[in-house]
């Protein structure tokens, strides 16, 4: 790629215009990652300055089990397995009553495809979590469950994300988008929805006035080429329906995983993908470093590469760590905003919309 296009592209990005598929592509084939960086640092601090949010959470895996199967999933277990489970509404509760809980503001639950689970499980678990303390932001169930729960049920998916909105479900997760390209699906995940299937379900949900997250699987057998479709399509969607907080990108973690032959994204992959997510995704507000599959120190970096969000203290993590993060499974906040504060950022804490919160 010739110099001339790198600095059309950054042309555009000084007048806050959009980026199409091609200049996506030259900034996926550009040399110098420092360059792409540095337009995403300076998108990244015209929209948040020198904050890097973060949130006190804690993550709740209610069941792993799943018939879905998916390739790069360690997480996911048959019926039957050793290693699957299943909690009682009352042991989700048990949780949130154990030491360390107390200052969550946002609670993250997410299962797997359970193949007999009765809905009125689901609607349990949120109420019941409202009842603990109904402030907290229930953030549950990804696209793929809701689906998934729908079918189970045969009723469509606005009805029960209506019934779930009722009971107190505030936000989707990004969960469970993967990669959208067709033929990919076809080798890692051809059980799982669509990823028109799963777009469906955000369009709906946002309808009904239920916020979402995103997220993009990477580093696996997609392509480039793949990688900017799955993003491309994120931003028609956005541009519809404002409903996406924030954006993760997911770096594959190979190690444990059913596709452990490959290799997984290398750190410069990482960081050049969160840079070319901030400047292709112009209306999603928040592009989020997850550390759990980033680890803490490439999460750091991701702040100058595009990344606005440290995510939370999680406490429990499953989805990661069956599949060999070598991340610690949970932070403190003082762990979080001393990470953000040596970056030289400042730490924000939020809600799950984002909005500050103060001490
Ligand atoms: O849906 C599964 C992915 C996701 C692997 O919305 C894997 O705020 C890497 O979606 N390597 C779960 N990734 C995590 C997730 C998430 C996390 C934090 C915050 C939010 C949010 C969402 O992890 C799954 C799947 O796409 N995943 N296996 C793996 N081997």
């Amino acid at each position: 790629m010739n110099s001339g296009k790198f600095e059309s592209i950054r042309k555009k990005i000084e007048q806050g215009d959009r980026l199409n598929r091609q200049d996506a592509e030259a900034l996926f084939k550009w040399p110098d990652i420092l360059d792409v960086g540095e337009l995403a640092h300076l998108v990244r601090t015209g929209l948040h300055d020198d904050r890097a949010y973060y949130v006190v959470n804690r993550h709740i895996n209610y069941s792993n089990i799943c018939v879905n199967g998916c390739a790069f999933c360690a997480f996911g277990k048959r019926p039957g397995d050793p290693e699957a489970f299943e909690l009682a509404v009352e042991d989700i509760i048990g949780k949130l009553n154990e030491p360390g809980s107390h200052a969550i503001t946002e609670v993250h639950i997410v299962g797997g495809c359970h193949p007999e689970l009765p809905f009125d499980y689901y609607e349990e678990i949120i109420r019941a979590v409202k009842s603990w303390r109904p402030d907290v932001i229930v953030k549950a169930f990804t696209a793929v469950e809701i689906a998934h729960i729908a079918s189970r049920e045969g009723k469509s998916v606005a009805w029960v994300l209506e019934r779930l909105k009722d009971a107190g479900l505030d936000m989707l997760p990004g969960g469970g988008a993967e990669i959208f390209a067709p033929s990919v699906r076809a080798r890692i995940c051809p059980a799982k929805i669509s990823g028109d299937e799963w777009l469906e379900v955000m369009r709906t949900a946002h309808r009904l006035g239920i916020k979402s997250n995103a997220t993009m699987l990477f580093g696996h057998l997609e392509s480039f080429h793949d990688r900017i479709d799955h993003l491309l399509k994120l931003r028609d969607l956005q541009d519809e329906t404002g409903g996406f907080v924030c954006f993760i990108p997911l770096p594959f973690l190979a190690k444990k995983s059913p596709l452990r032959d490959i290799p997984g994204p290398t750190g410069v992959d990482i960081l050049r993908t969160i840079a070319v997510s901030r400047l292709v995704l112009d209306n999603i507000p928040h592009i989020k470093a997850y550390w759990v599959m980033l680890t803490v120190k490439l999460a750091q970096l991701a702040l100058f590469f595009g990344a606005d969000d440290f995510d939370g203290t999680v406490i429990e993590e499953k989805i990661g760590h069956m599949a060999g993060a070598e991340s610690e499974e949970a932070l403190t906040r003082e762990e979080i905003e001393y990470l953000i504060t040596s970056a030289g950022f400042r730490p924000v804490e939020r809600n799950s919309f984002f909005e500050p919160l103060t001490k």
